[in-house]
C-alpha cells in the first residue's frame, strides 16, 4: 500500500505510526504542503479534499481520512492490536483520540492559520496565541485522563499513542510549555525511544528537507 504523506503533517504522522507499530509493508508518496501540492488535480483526484494523509491499497482503492485509515488498519491488520478489546476500554482510547482529532487540529490545520493571517490579518504572534490556546485547552483535559503509564492507556503502544506523539511534536515547534503536562511528557520521552516512532518522526521522512 502506498501512504500519501508529508513529513510535518501530524494527521500523516498518525498512520505512520500505526504502519509502523502493525509492521505493516509500506510506501511512502510525499506530497509538499508548502509548495501547495496537495492542491493540485493531480492529488485531488486521490483526495478530493486535498488533505494528507490518503492511502491507496495494492487493488488501487484510496481511504481518505486518517481517523478512517487508521480504523481500516485495526479492522485488516489484527495481529497487533492497537486498541483494547473491551468494548468499554475502546470507547475511552477513542474519545481520547477524539479530543485531538476533532477539537484540537482541525482549528490549527495549516489551512486555518492561513486563513487567519491571511485573509484575517491577524499579526503572527496572535496566530501563536490561538494556536497554543487550543492546544492547551485539550492537553488540559488529556493530562487528568492518563495515569503514571509508559504509553497512554497502558505499557504497550497503541492508537492513543499514534494521535498524541504528532500533537506533542506540533506543541513543541510552537514552543508550547510542556511543564504542565508530565504525563504527556513522559510518554512523548518514551515514545520517541521506540523504533516505531522515531521511523515515523518528521525527521526521519524521505522529504524531511
Ligand atoms: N481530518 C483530516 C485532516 C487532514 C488534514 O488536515 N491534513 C493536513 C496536514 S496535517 C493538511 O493536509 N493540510 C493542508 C491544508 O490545510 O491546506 C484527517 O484526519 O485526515
Amino acid at each position: 500500500m502506498e501512504l500519501y504523506t508529508y513529513f510535518r503533517s501530524s494527521a500523516a504522522y498518525r498512520v505512520r505510526i500505526a504502519l509502523n507499530l502493525k509492521k505493516i509493508t509500506h510506501t511512502l508518496i510525499p506530497v509538499n504542503l508548502l509548495t501547495k501540492e496537495h492542491q493540485a488535480d493531480s492529488y485531488k483526484a486521490i483526495n478530493g479534499q486535498g488533505l494528507i494523509p490518503a492511502l491507496k491499497l495494492s487493488d488501487d482503492r484510496v481511504i481518505t481520512q486518517s481517523t478512517a485509515i487508521l480504523e481500516y488498519l485495526e479492522n485488516c491488520y489484527p495481529d497487533i492490536p492497537l486498541i483494547p478489546n473491551d468494548p468499554f476500554q475502546a470507547s475511552q482510547v477513542r474519545s481520547f483520540c477524539n479530543i485531538i482529532a476533532c477539537d484540537i487540529h482541525p482549528i490549527n490545520n495549516l489551512r486555518i492559520l492561513s486563513y487567519l493571517t491571511g485573509d484575517l490579518k491577524l499579526p503572527e504572534a496572535e496566530k501563536l496565541t490561538w494556536y497554543r490556546r487550543w492546544i492547551e485547552d485539550g492537553f488540559d483535559v488529556l493530562e487528568t485522563q492518563l495515569s503514571s503509564t509508559k504509553t497512554c492507556f497502558d505499557d504497550k503502544p497503541g492508537l492513543a499513542d499514534a494521535y498524541l506523539i504528532p500533537q506533542v511534536y506540533n506543541a513543541i515547534r510552537f514552543n508550547l510549555d510542556l511543564d504542565r503536562y508530565p504525563k504527556i511528557s513522559n510518554i512523548y520521552e518514551y515514545c520517541n525511544h521506540l523504533p516505531a516512532f522515531i521511523n515515523a518522526a518528521p525527521e526521519a521522512q524521505p522529504d524531511c528537507p
